[in-house]
């Protein structure tokens, strides 16, 4: 809200308070900038400054005017109130550089921000609301990776210590939730579509840090329920990221470095013990996976794509094995070797035994080439999205091979086209050629693929 004085005072007499929606279980995120010393990263108090102009600067738009609005911890819980929040609201998270570091001023310790925030809400009558400070420097922009608006909230890392880490005040609190948790451990980079409600506490620290209006269409809609890690490119990754679009799902990712971070973590620190990505959090049903066939499962499974019965879901999982087989034999095993021509040569007919594979399993429930699914039914279920994923992101890159399931398969090619031309999936087509480019597996095995399968 950008209002002031007479306007403000009535927005909030008349209900129109910008928390006034917000539910106990909702999680507000507040972003605002921080003013700290130049001898601690603490935030000492929170503001941003109204009535300036944004400028295009050369790392984007920045703010020129305008005049300071700070919040202290003792004034921030009445601008929080006026704005309608109720007292039994529960999950604050200032997301500001630094809320959660200790702070010197004029050469006196002063505990962190959200630490200090707590019982001054308390005051308020906030009796059990958890106050969450960061553990680093944070920035905030807008990305259309996940979804139009979507807001991308990134994090650098402080003296080696990963973000998101809480400074619980509320003891009672402490073992709330598994699932939040889960979702809460040290990463880098969170991306979530706005909430307008839940993420501002009005005037002040309610800024957006952008020129871009939230839309209003995402106004109110949650943070999503997805934690997708993996490495910013397509390959294994795709498919899971398929699933969840086809769903019409949204999910948060990370940069490299954080997947990297959790994936290097000793066990006991993992959402669940994994070697490698692809790793999923489920949110809402604090459930943690690793092992692409076992995620894709768990999605086709809750999000209704997987067939009925129990061989059916049986023979999903081998065609999702299967696809997981053809794209590991095609990277030599994630590199181990670097295609040659006469490797390259060698493998062909190989693939297109592969091909036949999905040919034939389509052949038998009813595939043809303008209609039917990979195992039949009336609609496409997870085979079908990673028959599509598969076969669709190998021709993107690799045309060669494209034309190769032309010939070999021609139901299949012509099944993963129509799955492939499904909304979702253009967008998701579109979003990830934007994000990664080029690239499909990244490496020196990419380099060799590009170089050879041509
Ligand atoms: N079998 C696993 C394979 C996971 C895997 O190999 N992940 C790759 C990326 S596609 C990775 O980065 N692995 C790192 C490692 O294993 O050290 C799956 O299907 O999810």
């Amino acid at each position: 809200m950008n209002d002031t004085g007479i306007s403000k005072a009535l927005r909030r007499k008349f209900g129109g308070g910008t928390l006034s929606a917000v539910a106990a279980t909702d999680t507000i995120w507040l972003l605002s900038h921080s003013i700290s010393t130049s001898t601690s990263g603490g935030a000492l108090v929170i503001g941003n400054k109204r009535g300036g102009q944004f400028r295009d600067g050369g790392f984007g738009p920045t703010v020129v005017g305008g005049v300071h609005k700070l919040y202290r911890v003792d004034q921030l819980p009445r601008a929080i109130e006026k704005e309608g929040l109720i007292k039994d609201f529960l999950d604050l998270r200032p997301y500001c550089c630094g809320a959660g570091l200790d702070a010197t001023n004029n050469g006196q310790a002063v505990r962190p921000f959200a630490q200090r925030l707590k019982p001054s809400l308390t005051g308020r009558g906030y009796t059990d609301v958890v106050v969450t400070g960061f553990l680093g420097n944070l920035v905030a922009g807008y990305s259309e990776f996940v979804a139009p608006g979507t807001l991308v909230l990134g994090a650098d890392a402080v003296a080696g210590v990963g973000w998101a880490s809480r400074c619980r005040a509320s003891p009672t609190r402490r073992t709330r939730s598994t699932t939040r948790a889960v979702s809460e451990r040290p990463r880098s980079r969170v991306s979530g579509t706005v909430c307008g409600v839940g993420c501002g506490v009005g005037q002040g620290p309610a800024i957006a840090a952008t020129p871009h209006p939230a839309p209003a269409a995402n106004s109110r809609r949650p943070m999503s329920d997805y934690e997708l890690h993996y490495w910013q490119m397509p390959f294994r990754g795709q498919f899971i990221r398929a699933i969840l679009a086809f769903a019409g799902q949204r999910w948060d990712e990370f940069d490299d470095d954080a997947v990297s971070t959790l994936m290097e973590a000793v066990p006991a620190a993992q959402p669940v013990p994994f070697m490698g990505p692809p790793m999923l959090v489920d949110r809402h049903a604090g459930v943690a996976l690793a092992e692409m066939p076992a995620i894709a499962y768990y999605l086709g499974e809750t999000l209704d794509l997987m067939p009925a019965s129990v061989a059916g879901k049986a023979l999903a999982l081998k065609v999702v094995n299967d696809a997981n087989d053809v794209i590991d034999e095609l990277t030599l095993d994630g590199g181990k070797q670097m295609w040659s021509p006469q490797r390259w040569k060698k493998f062909q007919p190989r693939l297109a035994h592969w091909m036949s594979i999905w040919e034939e399993t389509g052949r038998r429930h009813g595939l043809a080439r303008d209609a039917g699914f990979l195992l039949g039914g009336p609609r496409a279920g997870v085979t079908d999205i990673i028959t599509a994923t598969l076969w669709g992101t190998l021709d993107d890159h690799f045309p060669v091979i494209g034309h190769l399931l032309e010939t070999q398969a021609p139901a299949t090619a012509a099944l993963a086209k129509r799955v492939n031309a499904e909304p979702s999936m253009v967008n998701l087509a579109a979003v990830t050629r934007e994000r990664f480019g080029d690239s499909y597996c990244g490496g020196e095995i990419e380099k060799s693929m590009k170089r050879v399968i041509r």
